[in-house]
């Protein structure tokens, strides 16, 4: 009977479309207040999801492009295969990527298997990733950052002139990568008010991997009222050195800003 019905459905072309837009905006609704706000879907930002989505906050994703993973996919110059240091095998481990030992101290994996579990296990953890969405602005409140400014990419690309929503978030996350564009944003509205010596970006420096790797988590750190910074933002926001097709630290970073924003 169960078969039988199976086969002769009827499908209604208003049905799914209803679907879609009552479960999406059921979704985004109920995420446009949350814990935490984390700007871009690469591997530190969906890290960093995954690890509080695991303590039980809300997070949500806003990420730009149509697919997640940011510079991960094409591994070092589009060779699809990642590589990680030991300290952060443990991450892989638990999230379910397989590792294949390189020699001692490296590991490698398939870049496409990394992304796609990284975000499988991010959002079956709870994080809800929200993808062709960028962020062109913040909210402020007194100095302080209370929420992000939101609209469809494909309102810049097409040249568009539409407004934006908004999205309150207790803390946010810069985890757009070399461009820290979350923090731009704050020095070119608010002006140089950053954690940093200068309080302005201090800018990446230039490949030195040991280096890199081990400032990206020393730089993982609020860098404003409210506002983190995860992966290559930090290093670009507090002048580390950037480290090429190695993404142990970016990883790490994201562990390591959840656990800041876990203990506040
Ligand atoms: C919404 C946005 C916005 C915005 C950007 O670049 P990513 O992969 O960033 P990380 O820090 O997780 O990883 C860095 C790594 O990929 C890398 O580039 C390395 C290790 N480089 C070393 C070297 O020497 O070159 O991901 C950032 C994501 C992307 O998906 C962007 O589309 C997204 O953020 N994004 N999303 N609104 N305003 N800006």
């Amino acid at each position: 009977m169960g078969k039988k019905a199976e086969k002769t459905q009827k499908l209604d072309e208003i049905v799914i479309s209803r679907a879609i837009i009552e479960e999406f905006t059921k979704d985004f609704l109920e995420y446009l207040e949350v814990d935490v706000a984390i700007v871009g879907a690469g591997p530190a930002g969906m890290t960093a999801g995954y690890y509080l989505a695991k303590k039980k906050k809300k997070v949500a994703i806003f990420e730009r492009k149509l697919s997640v993973g940011g510079g991960m996919w094409g591994g070092g110059i589009m060779l699809n295969r990642c590589v990680f240091q030991e300290v952060s095998k443990s991450i892989l481990d638990e999230i379910g990527v397989r590792t294949s030992k390189y020699r001692k101290g490296y590991y490698t994996t398939d870049s496409l298997e990394t992304v796609s579990t990284l975000c499988s296990t991010a959002i079956k953890a709870g994080v809800r990733i929200f993808n062709l969405l960028s962020v062109e602005d913040v909210m402020i409140r007194k100095d302080i950052i209370t929420g992000l400014v939101l609209n469809w990419s494909a309102v810049s690309l097409a040249n568009l002139h539409v407004d934006p929503i908004t999205a309150r978030a207790k803390y946010i996350v810069d985890a757009t990568g070399h461009d820290a564009e979350i923090v731009r944003i704050v020095t070119r509205k608010i002006g140089k008010k950053l954690y940093t010596e200068t309080g302005d970006l201090l800018g990446e420096k230039p490949m030195w991997a040991e280096i890199g790797e081990k400032t990206i988590v020393e730089n993982t750190k609020k860098v404003y009222p409210n506002l983190y910074v995860a992966g290559m933002a930090a290093n670009a926001v507090f002048g580390g050195p950037r480290m090429g097709p190695i993404f142990g630290g970016m990883l790490l970073s994201g562990q390591r800003v959840a656990e800041l924003i876990l203990s506040r």
